[in-house]
């Protein structure tokens, strides 16, 4: 069969749906299906919810019958190939959950056709291809490297992130046989510049974990040292910008409030979990979760300490950022939430401002970003800069605020100003 004409792509997330638009700006006719009746819906009205904007890109593509959604998976019947996108988050014990490819797979497998492809770009850990994927698709009966092709490419999608199209991102593509391998470069060659075919699925899985990790480890070691540079009275920021002039040899990160995000904070703990299952320890992996995840009470901490004449419990907080990273519309595991609930646990008094984040559910009660005003920052007994989106208006806060806590090194002649603190600073 060939795999280059119609492409199904399930889940239309962040990474499903760029995905999508991609095979159908390269000439593939796309069949796109998520069980979110309300995603179809925007997609359906030229609506692209990743952006919240109108996409005249997205309603040409349906216009035309290139991209079609479904929340149905019947259509997948009619897909050379299927690429699976779905969510592959962690549970309340912090350990993987499949089910959302579980169900995926068990959708796909009661109505695989002969010489389909399969392709699996969800963060996953070593071996869900062929020890979870596979039996699920072979229950059809077809077999595998014979009768239907399953291969592993990790997606790299960067929300926010202008610089890289998706097809100009390098792409590590695998299969869980030779002939699969073939079958999903075939289809892969013809969207993305650059292949790099690994040789099991396990190493292209192994790949995707050993790039967030590197992220996890590093960022938690800067949160870390920041914690040190507080002590020492020395400035966290300044000895990066002087670290960063070593031409070799280093990659800079940076401080924060902790990791948000849907990737950083996940995939190292799929390795985790699957290194614990062999009984392989993963003392850095361990280390930078317990470090990561105690920065937000850190950063509440240093407002008890360094509040002017204020109690936490009397203090009335006001949060500039509550996405997980800037220009971008996405709270998921931010740490912006977990320092909201330690200060209303405190009873400070706290509200928030974020352009790309307009509601936000704090400890079962639901926030409204509030309108940026001069009134708002002067009231406020601490402002709290959490998220460093481009447009921050840093002189009207810097003007209006009476006290700051900068913990993303936003403003930059923060040494100048008694009245702003910074982490690590
Ligand atoms: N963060 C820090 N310090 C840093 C970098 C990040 O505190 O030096 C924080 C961010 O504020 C955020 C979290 O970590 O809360 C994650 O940030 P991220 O920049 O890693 O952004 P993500 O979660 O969107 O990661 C994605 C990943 N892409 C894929 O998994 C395909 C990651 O591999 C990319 O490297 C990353 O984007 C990127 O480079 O922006």
């Amino acid at each position: 069969m060939n795999h280059n004409k119609t492409v199904a792509v399930i889940g239309l997330g962040f990474v499903g749906l760029p995905l999508a638009m991609t095979f159908a700006r390269k000439g593939f006719r796309v069949i796109g299906i998520d069980t979110d009746l309300n995603k179809i819906n925007h997609l359906r009205n030229g609506v692209n919810y990743l952006t919240g904007l109108d996409d005249p890109e997205l309603r040409s593509m349906l216009d035309t019958g290139r991209f079609v959604a479904s929340n149905r998976y019947d259509p997948v019947e009619k897909a050379n190939s299927i690429v699976i996108c779905v969510p592959t988050p962690l549970n309340s014990e912090d350990q993987p959950d499949l089910s959302y490819l579980i169900q995926a797979g068990e959708e796909i497998s009661r109505r695989i056709k002969q010489s389909q492809l399969i392709v699996l770009e969800s963060s996953t850990f070593p071996g869900t291809t062929r020890e979870v994927l596979q039996p699920i698709l072979e229950k059809s009966k077809l077999l595998v490297g014979k009768d239907i092709f399953l291969g592993y490419s990790p997606e790299r999608v960067d929300p926010g992130n202008e610089h890289f199209s998706l097809e100009q991102i390098p792409k590590i593509i695998s299969g869980v046989t030779d002939t699969c391998a073939n079958a999903v470069y075939q289809l892969y060659s013809k969207v993305f510049d650059q292949l790099f075919m690994v040789s099991s699925t396990e190493a292209a899985e192994f790949t995707k974990l050993l790039e967030n990790t590197y992220r996890f480890v590093n960022i938690s070691m800067m949160n870390e040292l920041a914690t040190i540079c507080d002590s020492l009275k020395l400035n966290i920021w300044e000895v990066i910008e002087a670290a960063k002039t070593k031409p070799f040899g280093y990659s800079a990160f940076y401080p924060g409030p902790g990791v948000g995000g849907h990737c950083i904070p996940v995939d190292p703990l799929y390795l985790q979990w699957k290194a614990e299952q062999l009984g392989v320890k993963s003392s850095f992996i361990e280390l930078s979760k317990k470090i990561n995840n105690q920065m937000p009470e850190y950063i509440v901490q240093k407002i008890a300490e360094h509040l002017p004449n204020k109690q936490l419990k009397d203090a009335n907080i006001f949060i500039y950022g509550a996405a997980y990273k800037r220009d971008i519309n996405d709270a998921r595991e931010s740490s912006a939430i977990q320092i909201m609930n330690l200060l209303r646990n405190a009873e400070a008094a706290v509200s928030y401002h974020d352009p790309y984040i307009p509601s936000l559910q704090v400890g079962g009660e639901q926030l409204h970003s509030q309108e940026l005003t001069d009134q708002v920052l002067y009231a406020a007994d601490c402002v709290l800069i959490l998220t460093d989106h481009s447009t921050i208006p840093i002189q009207k806060i810097v003007s209006s605020a009476k006290f700051i806590f900068d913990t993303r090194n936003v403003i930059k002649e923060s040494a100048n100003h008694t009245k702003i603190m910074q982490l690590g600073g």
